[in-house]
């Protein structure tokens, strides 16, 4: 299952591998590519994954997901 999310607060390269690293923790999560441009991160897993499970992940971080 592809889903595509958004993310805030991502500005250069270190923090596009930071939340590639954070997404890629989620059970089930197969790969994730970071867009740094548009802030767009594909997300492949074995089913699809709640936006709050996302917002989990991204708890206590710079980053938010975009609604
Ligand atoms: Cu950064």
């Amino acid at each position: 299952m592809k889903q595509e999310i958004f993310v805030e607060g991502i500005k250069c390269e270190g923090c596009a591998k930071g939340v590639k690293e954070k997404f890629e923790s989620v059970k089930g999560v197969e790969s994730v590519s970071v867009d740094l441009k548009s802030k767009k991160v594909t997300v492949n897993a074995q089913s699809i994954v709640d936006k709050a499970t996302f917002d989990a992940v991204l708890e206590g971080t710079k980053y938010s997901v975009v609604e």
